[in-house]
Formats: structure tokens, C-alpha cells, sequence
């Protein structure tokens, strides 16, 4: 695969900074945020395959990845940093670019029509590829470390696969939500207990994340019809509703300010600013990168 590499050097993406009147839903100029940032903003451009990121303090971009390719990062090589990397529906290949030193891996894993859902099931610090397989409703999960494999039937078809840990254990659990009656339906990857929890109604979009810092993820859906985000701790079923975004916002799910938490994130395509509110003080920022068209990842 072709690839390019460009530091602090985006004519095509500037970043502004300015000052707005803050509110439920800000929009207009960029208001500053931190500086030290958990996850960094992040798109992936389907028209030239470049990823463009912004650390909040640089700038850099990287051609990998073509049209028709699915952005899926993840620290597959296991330095504490998300790689570049895409799945291309076509092969079932994952391509791998280490963005620390920019070695890069294929590795064919899926067929067409699986949903790539990367996530970390073994517990070492690295992600596995993994894939749902809508037609029979299977995971299969491949570790990058020792070519370890596992499978699991949890789903059918029209579930959206959301891997993450729910039990507090490091090891992804097996989980989706399903549509057509707003339920997460949760297998533990370790012991095979299941769960299941009604959150959510048909059009919401699930987002991973731990709001609430205790190591376990929560339920979260995102609900574009009135930009609100309805969490429930999966510890303690607390839930709390925040409208943060609006029609056309598109979720990004990470922790922006380093504090354990996730927090409130929309990337707005209309004017390609993101849009995150502390999900713990409530405070509020904005920063302008990419472009309508582009697909925002969670990238730390
Ligand atoms: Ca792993
Ligand atoms: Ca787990
Ligand atoms: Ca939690
Ligand atoms: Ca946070």
C-alpha cells in the first residue's frame, strides 16, 4: 500500500482558536481546550485515504487506507498508542500502520459482509482484530501476539457489535446492542455469564466508554433525533441524560481531557468542528478539524 507521511504540515485542515459565548450546544469559532488530551482528534478521509490528527498541541497526517476501506484503530502492536488502521471489506484484510514507528502489517481476518469491532479480549494491552458475523450471528477474535483465536455465537444479524469491558476485568466482553428493541446484550469473554440491559430505542447509536471511572464500561447511546446521550452506570444503573450535539452531530466516543472518563463528543460534519463537554465538570470546548465527509475515529 501506498504511504505518506506528513508532520505539522495540513494545508488542507487549520486550526483555529478563539472564544465563544458558551452554551447547551456551542457552534461558531473553536474555544481552547487542554492541552494534555487522552484521546486526539482524529479523522480518516475516505477520498484520499489520510488520516489527519491533531494532539492538541501538533498536527500530522498520514496516507494509509483507501475508499471503501473501514477505519478501525486500535493499539494492535501494544506501545500505548492507537495504530492507523483500516479493514478493507474486499480481502478481510486489517492494515496496520504503527504510528510510532511506522512499521505496517496485513493480516486477512473476516469476509465480506462482517462488521470489524477491534477490542482487547486477552487483557495484554493490545487489540485483537475482531470481527461480527452478521449471518450466523458469530465473533471471531485473533490475537496479534501469538495468532491465538477464539469464537463465540452472540448476536444476530442487525445487532451493532459494541466490544468492550463491561466487567471490569481488562478482557473485552462479548456485546451488542440491538436495534429493534434497545438492547445490550452482554457475554462475559471469561466466565460466559450474560446479561441483558434495555437502554436505548431504534435510531440511537451505542458508544463505548467508561463515563463514571471505575474500569467498567457503561451503556451509552447517543440519540440524534434530540442530540442527547443517555448513560447508565453498569456498576449502580445511575442514569443521567445530557443534550450535547445536534442533527447531522456524529458521535466520537474517548476520554479528551485525560481524566478516566469519557466524555461528550460530536464531530459536526456541517462546519467540521469537534464539540466535547467534560463529562465530569461539564466543562466545554471546541476545536475545528476535518471536513464534511470525513469520518471521525477514537484515536489515543
Ligand atoms: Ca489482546
Ligand atoms: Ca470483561
Ligand atoms: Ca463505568
Ligand atoms: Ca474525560
Amino acid at each position: 500500500m501506498r504511504r505518506l507521511r506528513s508532520i505539522s504540515g495540513i494545508g488542507a485542515l487549520v486550526l483555529t482558536v478563539g472564544v465563544v459565548a458558551l452554551g447547551s450546544v456551542p457552534s461558531g469559532a473553536a474555544i481552547p481546550g487542554p492541552t494534555v488530551v487522552q484521546n486526539d482528534y482524529v479523522v480518516w478521509r475516505p477520498s484520499n485515504g489520510v488520516w489527519y490528527r491533531n494532539n492538541g498541541t501538533t498536527t500530522s497526517s498520514v496516507a494509509w487506507g483507501v475508499a471503501g476501506d473501514v477505519p478501525v484503530p486500535g493499539d494492535f502492536t501494544g506501545d500505548g498508542r492507537s495504530d492507523y488502521t483500516v479493514w478493507r471489506p474486499g480481502n478481510g484484510t486489517w492494515y496496520v500502520d504503527n504510528r510510532v514507528n511506522g512499521a505496517t502489517s496485513a493480516t486477512g481476518w473476516g469476509v465480506a459482509g462482517d462488521i470489524p469491532d477491534p477490542a482487547d479480549f486477552t487483557a495484554d494491552g493490545r487489540s485483537d482484530y475482531v470481527v461480527f458475523r452478521p449471518s450466523n450471528g458469530t465473533w471471531y477474535v485473533l490475537d496479534p501476539a501469538n495468532g491465538g483465536t477464539a469464537t463465540s455465537g452472540w448476536g444476530v444479524a442487525g445487532d451493532v457489535p459494541v466490544a468492550e469491558d463491561f466487567t471490569g476485568d481488562r478482557h473485552a466482553d462479548y456485546v451488542v446492542w440491538r436495534p429493534s428493541n434497545g438492547t445490550w446484550y452482554v457475554r462475559n469473554s471469561v466466565t460466559s455469564a450474560a446479561t441483558a440491559t434495555q437502554w436505548g430505542v431504534a435510531g440511537d447509536i451505542p458508544v463505548k466508554g467508561d463515563f463514571t471511572g471505575d474500569g467498567r464500561a457503561d451503556y451509552v447511546v447517543y440519540r440524534p433525533s434530540n442530540g442527547t446521550w443517555y448513560v447508565k452506570n453498569s456498576a449502580t444503573s445511575t442514569a443521567t441524560a445530557t443534550q450535547w450535539g445536534v442533527a447531522g452531530d456524529i458521535p466520537v466516543s474517548g476520554d479528551f481531557n485525560d481524566d478516566g472518563r469519557a466524555d461528550y463528543a460530536v464531530f459536526r460534519p456541517s462546519n467540521g468542528y469537534w464539540y466535547i463537554k467534560d463529562s465530569v465538570s461539564g466543562a466545554q470546548w471546541s476545536r475545528q478539524w476535518g471536513v464534511a465527509g470525513d469520518i471521525p475515529v477514537s484515536f489515543n
